[in-house]
């Protein structure tokens, strides 16, 4: 079988290597010449464990190659992106013009599978009518399926074969001529729905986990207020058989979890009441953070924070939607210096540093907002003895605040007493 994954980003690239490798014949496109060109000449443009050593596999058996151009295949698997706009609307250009730009390649018997995320009913409403631009009877000459993508960035290349695969058809053919092609390497079930509801399924696995988090960063405030500590307790409930809540943090970056629940309100707004307010408060907590920096350093003449951390989690190097980020601009929109380490990062400035030591030299803060492994080596009595003030606030629970004490770290923890006197322009905690 031939195979177009059209879009090759975090997603389409994967994929299409996962499939070449399964001994389907795949060629990726991207409208980016220079995408195709650097994967041409086996070069990646993004990080993913196990990616690189598959990808040059599949190219060297000959089942991979790219193009910038769609060319006629047997099925056809779109994977381009879904952003939403200023206006929060979902933004499905990506999706049209990838569609479109098949429509010439369709020949009867072919199938065409979208894989972004996107509102619920867009393969009925929006890729079905671009695809009847081909004249081919949809149904019986021309097949269509909506299969939503649900890997975690870190751990693409197996979760793309071992998780379970929803699969919706606009019609009965469609869906079983999609479970056969999806068939050739999925080794998770496969469960086979309608397109709407397949739709739907992806938007309520990521809006879920957004209201979870929502849950645990409130908990996190109320924490600080009471003076418990939220980490232990949610330990804790979660040791309840049917209890499973989320870990509170800096906010929800990403490209996923952030931007799904908004598909989900776009379409229904009346109804998404409790989904609206939890991006209210995941969106609000790098604010929280800002307080709280302000809070441990606002006695402090011309602050300097250092941010260990910009990946929106932990062990990939992808800054896409990260609260490390809005902090960052927030804090240098005020004036502070800022100074920035991530070891999968590398962002260019003179602030941004490749040697955590650097970054923390003459900080009066340190704030561990990704929990990178790596983390864990850190030598904290080094980084101490550069720093103005030897503050420490850690958003994630991964740091060993016993032993930071002993060194002579001020140290403080989001979701525990540290903030017990509150923050924000309540000066010295200590
Ligand atoms: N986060 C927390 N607390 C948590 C879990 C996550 O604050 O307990 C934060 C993370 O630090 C990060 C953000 O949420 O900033 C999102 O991270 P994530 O690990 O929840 O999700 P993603 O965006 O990496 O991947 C999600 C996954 N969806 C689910 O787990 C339901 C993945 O399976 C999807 O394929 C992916 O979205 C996607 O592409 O939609």
């Amino acid at each position: 079988m031939n195979i177009c994954v059209v879009g090759l980003g975090y997603i389409g690239l994967p994929l299409a290597v996962v499939m070449a490798r399964s001994g389907l014949r795949v060629c990726g496109i991207d409208t980016n010449r220079a995408v195709v060109d650097s994967l041409s000449t086996r070069t990646l443009h993004i990080r993913e464990p196990g990616l690189m050593e598959a990808m040059l596999e599949a190219m060297d058996s000959g089942n991979l190659t790219f193009a910038a151009k769609p060319q006629p295949a047997d099925a056809f698997i779109i994977a381009v992106q879904t952003p939403i706009d200023a206006g929060r609307q979902p933004d499905l250009g990506y999706v049209k013009a990838a569609a479109e730009s098949i429509v010439a390649c369709l020949e009867p018997g072919n199938l065409v599978v979208l894989e972004s995320t996107v509102p619920f009913g867009t393969v009925k409403e929006l890729l079905v009518p671009l695809l009847k631009q081909t004249k081919l009877e949809i149904g019986a000459e021309l097949f269509v399926a909506y299969s939503p993508e649900r890997v975690f960035p870190g751990n693409i290349m197996r979760e793309l074969t071992t998780n379970d695969r929803i699969i919706g058809g606009i019609d009965e053919p469609s869906t079983h001529k999609a479970i056969v092609l999806y068939g050739h390497f999925v080794t998770g079930a496969i469960y086979a729905t309608d397109a709407t509801t397949a739709e739907m399924v992806k938007l309520m696995e990521n809006a879920y986990r957004d209201l979870n988090i929502a849950f645990a960063n409130e908990l996190a405030r109320i924490a600080e207020t009471a003076g418990f500590n939220v980490w232990e307790a949610i330990r804790l409930a979660n040791s309840h058989p049917r209890v499973h809540i989320h870990q509170p943090g800096p906010g929800v970056g990403g490209h996923c979890i952030p931007v799904d629940p908004w598909f989900i309100m776009d379409r229904a707004p009346q109804q998404a009441r409790l989904m609206a307010t939890a991006r209210a408060i995941n969106d609000g907590t790098p604010g929280t953070i800002e307080s709280m920096i302000e809070t441990i350093v606002g006695q402090v003449g011309s602050p300097v924070v250092t941010l260990l951390g910009l990946a929106f989690k932990a062990n990939i190097d992808d800054t896409r939607g990260s609260p490390s980020i809005v902090i960052c601009e927030s804090l240098r929109r005020k004036g502070w210096a800022v100074k920035l380490f991530d070891p999968y990062v590398h962002l260019p400035g003179e602030h941004a540093y490749r040697d955590p030591y650097e970054a923390a030299a003459g900080a009066d803060c340190l704030v561990l907002l990704t929990d990178h492994s790596a983390f864990q080596d850190i030598d904290f009595p080094l980084m101490k003895q550069s720093m103005r003030n030897p503050n420490i606030l850690d958003t994630r629970n991964m740091a060993d605040s016993e032993r930071l004490k002993e060194i002579g770290f001020r140290f403080f923890r989001l979701g525990t007493a540290d903030f017990k006197h509150g923050f924000g322009g309540r000066g010295d905690v200590s």
